[in-house]
C-alpha cells in the first residue's frame, strides 16, 4: 500500500510550478508508483488563462475549491467550474482553462505522468518514459 501526504509533496521535486506561473501541481501518484494513472492536487491561480491540449493523455479533473470555466475549443462549449464539478477530456479536447478564484483540482492522468511534465509551446505534455 502507498500512503502519501500533501505535506510531504509540497516543495519536493513532485511539486511542479508552471513556467508561466498559472498553476502548481502537487503530484501525489506518478508512473513509477505502478497504478496505471497519476493523481495530482493542482492549484489554478485566480486571474489566469491557460491553453491546454493533452494530445497524449486522458485527464479527469474534479474541482474541489474555487471557481472558473473551461472552454472546449473543439466543440465550442464553455462550462462553469466550481466545487463539485468534474470534467473528463475523453476526446483530447483543446481547451482554455480560466480561474476567477483560485481553483483546487484533483487531476488524474492516463497514462500517468512521470513527474516533471509541463506544457510545451502547443499546450501538450510529452509522453515520457520513467
Ligand atoms: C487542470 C489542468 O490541466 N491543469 C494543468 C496542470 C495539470 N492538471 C497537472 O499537471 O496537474
Amino acid at each position: 500500500m502507498i500512503i502519501r501526504k500533501l505535506d510531504e509533496i509540497n516543495d519536493s521535486d513532485q511539486d511542479v510550478l508552471a513556467e508561466n506561473g498559472n498553476w502548481r501541481s502537487r503530484r501525489l501518484l506518478l508512473a513509477r508508483d505502478g497504478m496505471g494513472f497519476s493523481m495530482h492536487d493542482t492549484l489554478i491561480y485566480a486571474g489566469t488563462e491557460t491553453f491546454i491540449h493533452y494530445a497524449n493523455h486522458l485527464e479527469a479533473v474534479y474541482c474541489i475549491e474555487g471557481e472558473g470555466e473551461i472552454e472546449d475549443l473543439d466543440n465550442g462549449v464553455t462550462t462553469q467550474l466550481q466545487a463539485g464539478t468534474l470534467y473528463a477530456l475523453n476526446g483530447h479536447e483543446r481547451h482554455h482553462l480560466r480561474a476567477r478564484k483560485t481553483m483546487r483540482m484533483v487531476c488524474v492522468f492516463n497514462p500517468p505522468v512521470t513527474g516533471r511534465e509541463v506544457h510545451d509551446e502547443n499546450g501538450v505534455y510529452p509522453l515520457l518514459k520513467d
